[in-house]
C-alpha cells in the first residue's frame, strides 16, 4: 500500500530489469509519484498496476520529473535510451554498471546536455533493494548537488554512500570490492576443490571456510595502513619469507588431489616476485605495487 505522497519527490526510473524495478517498487511503496519507461512495455504493467504512471517514450518519462534515474543493462543502452531525451536542468542519476571511464564520459555527455550527472554503483541484488536490514548500498560519485538534494530520495531502495566528485569513483569503488570478492570465491573454489574426492562434507568445510576468512578479513585494514605509510613492514606477523616458503605444501597438496593450480599459481608467483626483490620482511602489501607497475 503507497503511503502518502505529500512532499515525496517525483522520480522518473528508465529500465524496469530485475533491478529497475526493484528500485521503482520501493520508490512507489514509499509514496513517491514515479514516472517509468521500459523498452519492453509489458516489463511495467506490475508496476502500473502498483501506481506508477507509464510513460509512452523515454523522452516523455524524462519531461515528466527533474530526478531522473536510469538502471540499464550497460551503457550503451544507456547512450541509446536516453539519447532522444530533453535532459537541460534535469538531475540524472546513473544506476547502470560502467567502468569509471565510461562513468566519466556519461557525466560530459550529460554534462553538454544541461544535466546535473550522479553516477552510482550497486552493492547489492535486486532482493536486498528496499530491505535495509540486507545491507545493500549504492555508491554515489558525481554532481555532490544532485546526491545532497536527492538523498533522502536515494535512501529510499538502498544505503548512500558518496565518494567524491570524479563521476568515475562510484564505478571504481564498485569494480574494486567486485574484483576482492571475486578473489575471494576463487580461493573458495580451490579450498572445495581440495576436499572434493575425499570423504568431507563440503557442508562441514562451509562453516570452518567462512569462519576463517572472517578471521583474515581485518588484514585489509592493516594493508591499508601499510600503504598509507609506506612501510610494508609495519606489524608483520607473518613474514612474507616465511609465506613463500609454505607455498610448495599449497602446490604439492593440489597435486596429490588432483586438482588444478590455475587460480592459486598467479597469486603465488607474484609473491615469489616479491620476495626476490627483497621483500622478505614485508607481509603481502608490496603484491599491490607489482600489480600496479
Ligand atoms: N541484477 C543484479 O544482481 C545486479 C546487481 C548489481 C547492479 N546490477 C546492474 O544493474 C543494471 C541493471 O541490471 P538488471 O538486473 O536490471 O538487468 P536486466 O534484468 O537484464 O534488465 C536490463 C534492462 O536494460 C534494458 N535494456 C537492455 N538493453 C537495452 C537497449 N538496447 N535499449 C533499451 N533498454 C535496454 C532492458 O530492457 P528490456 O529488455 O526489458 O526491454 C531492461 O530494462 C546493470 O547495469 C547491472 O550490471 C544488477
Amino acid at each position: 500500500m503507497a503511503q502518502n505522497t505529500l512532499e515525496k519527490t517525483s522520480v522518473t526510473m528508465l529500465g524496469l530489469g530485475a533491478m529497475g524495478a526493484a528500485l521503482a517498487r520501493t520508490w512507489l511503496a514509499a509514496g513517491h509519484p514515479l514516472t517509468v519507461w521500459n523498452r519492453t512495455p509489458a516489463r511495467a504493467a506490475a508496476l502500473a498496476a502498483e501506481g506508477a504512471r507509464v510513460a509512452d517514450s523515454a523522452a516523455e518519462a524524462v519531461a515528466a520529473n527533474t530526478l531522473v534515474v536510469v538502471c540499464l543493462l550497460d551503457d550503451t543502452s544507456v547512450g541509446k535510451v536516453v539519447a532522444g531525451a530533453d535532459l537541460a536542468d534535469k538531475d540524472l542519476v546513473n544506476l547502470t554498471t560502467s567502468t569509471p571511464d565510461q562513468a566519466r564520459a556519461r557525466a560530459e555527455w550529460a554534462r553538454e546536455r544541461g544535466a546535473r550527472y550522479l553516477d552510482g554503483g550497486i552493492m547489492a541484488v535486486p532482493p536486498m533493494i528496499g530491505t535495509p536490514e540486507a545491507g545493500g548500498y549504492v555508491f554515489y560519485s558525481g554532481s555532490r548537488t544532485v546526491f545532497e538534494r536527492h538523498q533522502d530520495t536515494l535512501g529510499v531502495p538502498a544505503g548512500t554512500t558518496y565518494v567524491g566528485e570524479d563521476a568515475g569513483f562510484a564505478a571504481l569503488h564498485d569494480v574494486a570490492l567486485l574484483s576482492a570478492m571475486y578473489g575471494m570465491f576463487a580461493g573458495v573454489a580451490h579450498a572445495f576443490a581440495l576436499v572434493r574426492r575425499e570423504d568431507i562434507d563440503p557442508a562441514a568445510l562451509a562453516p570452518l571456510l567462512a569462519d576463517w576468512l572472517v578471521a583474515m578479513v581485518p588484514a585489509v585494514h592493516q594493508t591499508a595502513d601499510q600503504l598509507r605509510s609506506g612501510d610494508y613492514t609495519r606489524d608483520v606477523v607473518s613474514t612474507l619469507a616465511m609465506q613463500v616458503a609454505g607455498t610448495p605444501t599449497l602446490l604439492s597438496t593440489a597435486e596429490g588431489q588432483g586438482v588444478s593450480t590455475e587460480l592459486l599459481s598467479p597469486y603465488l608467483d607474484l609473491m615469489r616476485r616479491r620476495l626476490a626483490e627483497g621483500g622478505g620482511e614485508e607481509n603481502l602489501t608490496g603484491v599491490i605495487d607489482l600489480l600496479v607497475r
